[in-house]
């Protein structure tokens, strides 16, 4: 039995998708991120973000490492290639890649607090801005000669990883669907069943991709 606590739309997508991916019990617990953490959530997670997955007890946070235990541990739902099989050095790239390139520069566009900044302001995003839209290009680049997936005919975690950032693009000046690679890999993703059932369970509205859930 798995206990996600996530927020809607926040580093939990990716890991809600995933644990849907398995069919594993699992049951979901809302972190109000308007308000400071309890201390019993920061027992858990020392860091007060999401997600933290807590796995026959324990607690385990950092939404790319909760992938790749995912991964490891339902082998059978095919989220990642095995061990030792063709892309599967290409996947744990991919994985720590997303996690770097843009999920480091998103905590820099969502808290400024981060930067030593109180606010945001459109030129201390710049750089942010820049950093983002230079991952995606990078990745669009790669799925137009390798794609449709990030590892090309194979869908994998990383793909849901990379579609759960493309989201929080949604209101930046060049959303990442814009690059039409990206939102072909997005459109695959989100006909997933496992994405939509996350999707719906969370109430997710806002993006165009989101649908009628
Ligand atoms: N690197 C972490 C980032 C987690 C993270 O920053 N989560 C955000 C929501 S997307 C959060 O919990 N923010 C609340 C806060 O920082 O207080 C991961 O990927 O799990």
């Amino acid at each position: 039995m798995y206990t996600l606590y996530y927020s809607p739309g926040a580093a939990s997508l990716a890991v809600h998708a995933a644990i849907h991916e398995t069919g594993a019990d699992h049951q979901l617990v809302n972190v109000d991120l308007d308000v400071p953490r309890t201390d019993d959530y920061l027992r858990l997670n020392p860091q007060g973000t999401v997600p933290t997955l807590l796995i026959d007890g324990v607690a385990h946070r950092e939404s790319a490492a909760l992938l790749m235990l995912l991964a490891e541990r339902h082998p059978e739902a095919n989220l990642a290639p095995a061990p030792g099989a063709p892309g599967r050095a290409e996947w744990l790239q991919w994985t720590v890649a997303l996690a770097t390139s843009l999920g480091g520069p998103f905590r820099h566009w969502f808290y400024p607090q981060d930067l030593g900044r109180d606010t945001h302001d459109e030129a201390s995003r710049a750089p942010v801005r820049r950093t983002l839209e230079a991952g995606f290009e990078r990745i669009a680049s790669h799925l137009a000669a390798h794609g449709p997936y990030l590892l090309g005919e194979q869908f994998s975690s990383a793909d849901y990883q990379l579609c759960m950032y493309m989201r929080w693009s949604r209101a930046m000046p060049k959303p990442a669907t814009e690059w039409p690679e990206l939102d072909r890999l997005a459109r695959l993703v989100i006909a997933r069943p496992a994405w939509r059932s996350a999707v719906a369970m969370e109430k997710l509205r806002g993006w165009q991709l989101d649908g009628d859930q």
